[in-house]
């Protein structure tokens, strides 16, 4: 059985490759199909563009695809950056530029909580799909810390920890984070489609 993850983005394919382990299941991505174009991500809401991921990269391929959509919402920011946190200091993407954004747009805020969201999308290879959430609360650090995980780890630190997830083991973070919790309700998902599609079932 093969499932693309329909993402271009190396550290979330790590993470979901480690979550999302089910046997004797193929675990290929976007990046094996070099030949279909980025999905343009014009969606207002994760929900919109994971949709868009997994159904383009499933009726293209003819496989179960899987996507992730995720973000930052920093409430004294209005739940900026949201869908922009890939972008949210302008192209070219990076990490280090949308985190020293973010603290220096938080410099007088007085209140410093947020959440990770993430919306993972299952699509069949005709393009059935159906999206599940995971979330995970915080505050943002008054600094960058850490040099585990990816984007804005070093500056987030998760509900009931002193850590930011950067410090935090991988396992850990995966335990609580919006990526680990919405990809294990994916699993639950998976198997309920797979047996209200039984035609897309692969020989
Ligand atoms: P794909 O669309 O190819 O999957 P992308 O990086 O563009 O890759 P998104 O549009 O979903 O993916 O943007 C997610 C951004 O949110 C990501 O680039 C990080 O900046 C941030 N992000 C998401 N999950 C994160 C996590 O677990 N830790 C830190 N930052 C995260």
């Amino acid at each position: 059985m093969k499932l693309v993850i329909a993402t271009r983005n190396r550290h979330k394919l790590d993470e979901i490759r480690a979550i999302f382990h089910q046997p004797a299941l193929e675990i290929v991505s976007a990046f094996d199909f070099p030949e279909i174009p980025d999905v343009v991500e014009d969606g207002t809401t994760f929900e919109a563009n994971a949709l868009k991921k997994a159904v383009t990269l499933a009726t293209a391929t003819g496989c179960w695809a899987l996507a992730d959509d995720s973000g930052l919402e920093v409430d004294a920011l209005s739940g900026e950056p949201g869908v922009y946190s890939a972008r949210y200091a302008g192209e070219p993407v990076s990490y280090k530029a949308n985190n020293e954004k973010l603290l220096a747009n938080l410099e007088v805020a007085g209140d410093r909580t947020a959440r990770f969201r993430c919306v993972i999308a299952l699509s069949s290879p005709s393009g059935v799909a159906r999206t599940v959430e995971g979330s995970c609360e915080g505050t943002i650090g008054l600094e960058e810390r850490g040099e585990g995980g990816f984007g804005y780890d070093p500056v987030f630190i998760p509900e009931g920890h002193t850590l930011t997830f950067a410090e935090l083991e991988p396992e850990a973070k995966h335990a609580i984070s919006h990526r680990g919790r919405a990809l294990r309700a994916a699993a639950e998902l998976w198997g309920a489609m797979l047996e209200q599609h039984p035609a897309d079932w692969p020989e």
